[in-house]
Formats: structure tokens, C-alpha cells, sequence
């Protein structure tokens, strides 16, 4: 009897936010549906996860890996050239973002078999069972494989909308496990497809095209109070690229949380501009219904800046006003900022500190996340690698150091760069933030960096980071006393979270 098992690897993504990889649960549902067993390995909650993904492995069709861009593609390299060494007739499949935005580049590595382009959980399903009986992949819409040495890439496959795909697999998940690593029990969950805009540094439409798609909202209330109550979460992150596209949706779904009673906190992301879009009463009312934080794309302070991004939907004042709308009416304002957009100067990165500054000042609830602009596969501003100078990387593996947190470029290298992380730095201590993860910082490093969060602020003031002696305490007051060790029994991560 050939096998009906299925193995699934999900690499660490260097955060504590550490939860069940949607990607996969999503893919595991129809397998699950034809009668396949599915076996997840997640790297981030499992001890040797190497030898548990071999060892699994052995009486599997085939191994299966979820990734995007960055620092993920260490681990799949290494899982995936030990799964070949070992098992040479078991294909490598790599599906999600990278492997979707790169088809080319990551099928001609050696240790890849198969990469499924776009949206997985019918594709994933045809190959499982083409592999099973023996068949070649030929045909099977939006996959790349190889025949006789060569790749062949498939016709695309069309995008369908949400309502038309299964449920999420989410009895799949170790929500224990994850648990002891973050802190928290949480869970990630999808109301709608795609954004209407079309911000320059952004991938979506190179996966999920324009066309917004949503869930009706007595769907999205059945769903979440069910989960919630079934795996005992306290929050839930509605991972949407932008929630509030349908405005009338987003009240019915909190009316409707309000009527069930289930109480439980909510996150969304979401452009400023549809944020100012409701009325106070009714952000109260998200509110009522759990919504505890809105996270959106504020980006730069510059409105010239903002054109160059191609967010002119978004002027400078919602970003304001969205912060004022959201403190009163109880729920976090929560930003991200990209700091080395092409064409910023000195002027217009002062605009955006000052931003910073203005939001948080006024807002104390505000918090703001920073990245250094990286310029992701399948973004806009990626037609112009070329002329802007960017190292686009050749290989596969080269993408594993594309990472926000500390990307350099040739406008922001060496002392230049080195000045922004400083700026980025400090601006992380002059100000709270919230992480999903619990914060285990020892009591006295915690009291040092609430001291130094004062000098903190009137360097930003002054836009002064020379001398960083605020910045020597902190790592000093780390390093003598650590973070206190977490519950996590699997594969330890570095401690800063990420922002997406
Ligand atoms: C949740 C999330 C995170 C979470 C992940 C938490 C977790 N436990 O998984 C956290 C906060 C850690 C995170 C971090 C980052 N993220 Co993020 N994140 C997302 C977000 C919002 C949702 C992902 C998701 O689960 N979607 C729901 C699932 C169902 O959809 P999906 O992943 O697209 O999966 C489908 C297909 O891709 C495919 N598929 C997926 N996996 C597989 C596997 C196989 C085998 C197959 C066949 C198919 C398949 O089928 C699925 C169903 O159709 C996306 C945006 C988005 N709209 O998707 C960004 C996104 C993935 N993140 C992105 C980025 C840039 C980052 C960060 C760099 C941000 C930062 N500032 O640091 C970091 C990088 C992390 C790392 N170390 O590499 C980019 C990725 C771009 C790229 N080229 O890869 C995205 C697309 C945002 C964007 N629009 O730019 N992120
Ligand atoms: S950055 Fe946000 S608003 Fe802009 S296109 Fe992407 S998802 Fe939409």
C-alpha cells in the first residue's frame, strides 16, 4: 500500500510570536478531506526538529514546506538537503510566499522538487495525489517541477475567493507548545483576501492581485467565537491585509461578537484612511466586541515620501486623526514605520521622527514598529531594482539575510546606517510597545530602561545620537540581568519581536 502521510515543515521566522502557521493549516484541510494523514512540524515548538522531521519522513509521500523571504530559508535549506540526502525519491515541495513570488530561482536548487505558485490548498492536493499513484505533475495548475533535469512550469492557477475555500485545520495545531514559547495563547485567522491599494514597497498583488474578497460577516462570527471557545485562546490576530475595506462588514461582525457574549481580544490591520472612515461610536462598539488593536501602515512622516510610496490614499492627517479616534476610543493605535524609502533625505526622516514624536506624545496609548525598507520580490518598487542599485540576490539562498530589522542598501550603508539603527533604537526605548508575546524582562532591566527613556527622548528631540551611552546601559542591563528563561522546551529564538 503506497504511504497516505504527509509531512509538513514550518522553519523558525525569528519572533516569539509564536502561533500555528495558517499557511499550512489552510493546505492541510483537503488533504486531510481525501483521506491523507498530515504530520506538521513546526520548528519554532519542536526539540531536534530535524531529526523529528527525517524520522516522520520515513513512511511519508513527500515533505512540504511553508516560507517567505528572509531568514526562513536557513532552516528549509537545511531540512530540505537532509531530506534529499536521505530519502532521494521523496519529492520537496515549497509553497507560501517565497517559493510563490521566485518560482524560477527556487526551483533550480537542487534539493527542490516542486513549488506551488499562489494559493495551495487545491494544488497541494493534486500533487499529493499524482505523487501517490505515480504520475507526472503535468498539468496541475500553478506548479513548477522538474522533468528530466528541466524545469517546467504549469499554467497559472486562478485565484478563488475565500468563501469558496475549506475551513482551517486548526485542530492541527499544538496550541500547548506554542503557548510556552510566547506566552500567550493566540491564534491568527483570515476574514478577507487582498487590499485595494498598491503601496510600492508591498507584495500582495504579485499573490492576491487587487481584488478584495471577504467572508459575510455572520460567517466570520460563527467562526471566531468557535475557536476562541474551542482552544481556549485569548486573542486572536485577524491577519487581513486591510479589515476595514468593507466598512458595514466590519460593524455587523462586532455587533455580532457583542450578541454572542464570547469575550475575547482582537487584533486588525488596516489603512489610516478606512480607519477615519468610522464613526467613534462605532470604533466604541469594535471595542465592545474585543477589538483591542488596529495596526497600520503610517510609513513615513514625508508626504513626499508617501506619493514616492504610492499612498496618496493615505494623507498625513488620518494618521493623526486615526490615533486620536482609536485612544478614545479605548483600542491600541499601532504603526509601522519604514525608514530608507528611495528618494528619503535627512529632511524627510526628520519629518517622520517627528511624526513618531507628535503620535506618541499626544497618544500614549500609540505605539510605532520600525523597519528599514527592504525591497521584497513581486513589490512595485522592484521594476526599478535595476536603476536604484539594489543587490538583487541570484540565488535561492541569497534572500535568507533579507531581513527589515537590519537590511543596509546602497543609499543606507555604513555610518548612514548605522545612524538609523541608532535613531530605531532609541525610539524602541523612548516609547512603549506591546508585543503579542509575554515580556519576560527582568525587573531591574525593565527599571533601567524606564530611566533611560527620558534621555531617550530628548535625543530624539534633537535628532542626536552620538556618544550612545543610554544604549550601552541598556545591552549592559540585559546582559547582567537576562530576560527570564521562558517555558520552551523547542528550538529557542532570538528575543526581539518582529512587526509585520
Ligand atoms: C502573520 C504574518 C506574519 C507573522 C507570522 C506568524 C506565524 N506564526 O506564522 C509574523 C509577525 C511573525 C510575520 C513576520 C514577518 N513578516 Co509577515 N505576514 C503575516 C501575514 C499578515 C499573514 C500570513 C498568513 O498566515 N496568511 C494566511 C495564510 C492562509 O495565507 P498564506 O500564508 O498566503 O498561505 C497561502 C499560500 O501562500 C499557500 N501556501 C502557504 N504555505 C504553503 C505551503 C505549501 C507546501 C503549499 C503548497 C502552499 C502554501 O497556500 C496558502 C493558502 O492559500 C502576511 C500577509 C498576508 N496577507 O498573508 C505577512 C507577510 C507574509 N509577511 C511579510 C513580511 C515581510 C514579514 C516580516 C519580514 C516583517 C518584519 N517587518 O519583520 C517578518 C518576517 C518573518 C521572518 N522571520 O521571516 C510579507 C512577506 C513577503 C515575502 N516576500 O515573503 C507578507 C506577505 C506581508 C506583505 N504584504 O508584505 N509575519
Ligand atoms: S501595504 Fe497595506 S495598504 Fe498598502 S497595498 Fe499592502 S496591504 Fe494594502
Amino acid at each position: 500500500m503506497p504511504s497516505k502521510k504527509v509531512v509538513f515543515f514550518f522553519p523558525a521566522f525569528s519572533s516569539q510570536e509564536a502561533t500555528a502557521p495558517l499557511g499550512i493549516l489552510a493546505v492541510s484541510t483537503p488533504l486531510l478531506n481525501a483521506g491523507y494523514t498530515v504530520r506538521i512540524v513546526d520548528s519554532t515548538i519542536t526539540p531536534n526538529f530535524q531529526q523529528r522531521t527525517l524520522d516522520e519522513l520515513d513512511d511519508a509521500l513527500c515533505l512540504a514546506v511553508s516560507l517567505v523571504t528572509g531568514p526562513m530559508i536557513r532552516e528549509t535549506v537545511q531540512i530540505a538537503r537532509a531530506a534529499k540526502e536521505r530519502y532521494p525519491g521523496k519529492p520537496v515541495i515549497l509553497g507560501g510566499w517565497h517559493p510563490s513570488l521566485l518560482p524560477d530561482q527556487t526551483l533550480a536548487c537542487p534539493y527542490v522538487d516542486v513549488v506551488v505558485n499562489g494559493q495551495g490548498e487545491d494544488a497541494m492536493l493534486e500533487i499529493v495525489q499524482h505523487i501517490e499513484s505515480g504520475e507526472s505533475l503535468k498539468g496541475i495548475k500553478g506548479v513548477g517541477y522538474k522533468e528530466d533535469g528541466r524545469l517546467v512550469f504549469n499554467s497559472p492557477r486562478a485565484l478563488k475567493p475565500l468563501r469558496e475555500m475549506p475551513p482551517k485545520a486548526y485542530h492541527l495545531s499544538d496550541f500547548d507548545a506554542y503557548e510556552r514559547v510566547c506566552g500567550r495563547r493566540w491564534a491568527m485567522y483570515t476574514s478577507s483576501l487582498a487590499c485595494p491599494f498598491n503601496c510600492a514597497y508591498c507584495t500582495n498583488e504579485g499573490l492576491y492581485g487587487r481584488q478584495w474578497n471577504a467572508l459575510a460577516a455572520d460567517q466570520v462570527v460563527e467562526e471566531v467565537t468557535d475557536l476562541v471557545s474551542r482552544y481556549g485562546l485569548s486573542l486572536l490576530w485577524v491577519v487581513d491585509d486591510n479589515f476595514l475595506v468593507d466598512r458595514e462588514r466590519a460593524v455587523a461582525i462586532a455587533e455580532g461578537i457583542v450578541r454572542r457574549g464570547v469575550r475575547f481580544d482582537w487584533s486588525i490591520q488596516a489603512s489610516t484612511n478606512l480607519v477615519t472612515r468610522l464613526t467613534l461610536d462605532e470604533l466604541k462598539l469594535l471595542r465592545r466586541a474585543g477589538l483591542s488593536q488596529v495596526s497600520q501602515g503610517a510609513d513615513s512622516g514625508s508626504p513626499k515620501v508617501l506619493h514616492l510610496m504610492n499612498k496618496d490614499f493615505q494623507k498625513l492627517d488620518t494618521i493623526y486623526q486615526a490615533a486620536d479616534l482609536l485612544s478614545r476610543a479605548g483600542i491600541r493605535p499601532s504603526f509601522n514605520m519604514i525608514f530608507g524609502f528611495p528618494g528619503e533625505s535627512d529632511a524627510e526622516r526628520r519629518e517622520s521622527l517627528r511624526l513618531v514624536m507628535n503620535v506618541c506624545r499626544r497618544y500614549p496609548a500609540a505605539e510605532f514598529w520600525t523597519n528599514i525598507f527592504t525591497p521584497y520580490p513581486g513589490a512595485p518598487i522592484m521594476k526599478r531594482a535595476f536603476e536604484l542599485g539594489i543587490d538583487v540576490p541570484k540565488t535561492f539562498e541569497g534572500w535568507a539575510d533579507f531581513f527589515p530589522r537590519y537590511t543596509t542598501l546602497p543609499w543606507l550603508k555604513g555610518e548612514k546606517h548605522q545612524r538609523v539603527q541608532r535613531m530605531r533604537e532609541y525610539m524602541r526605548i523612548a516609547f512603549n510597545r506591546v508585543p503579542i508575546g509575554v515580556q519576560r524582562k527582568h525587573p531591574i532591566a525593565r527599571a533601567v530602561h524606564r530611566l533611560i527613556s527620558v534621555p531617550a527622548r530628548i535625543r530624539l528631540d534633537r535628532d542626536y545620537y552620538s556618544a550612545p551611552v543610554e544604549l550601552w546601559m541598556k545591552n549592559k542591563a540585559n546582559q547582567w540581568f537576562p530576560p527570564l528563561k521562558p517555558k520552551v522546551d523547542a528550538h529557542q529564538l532570538s528575543a526581539e519581536v518582529v512587526s509585520c
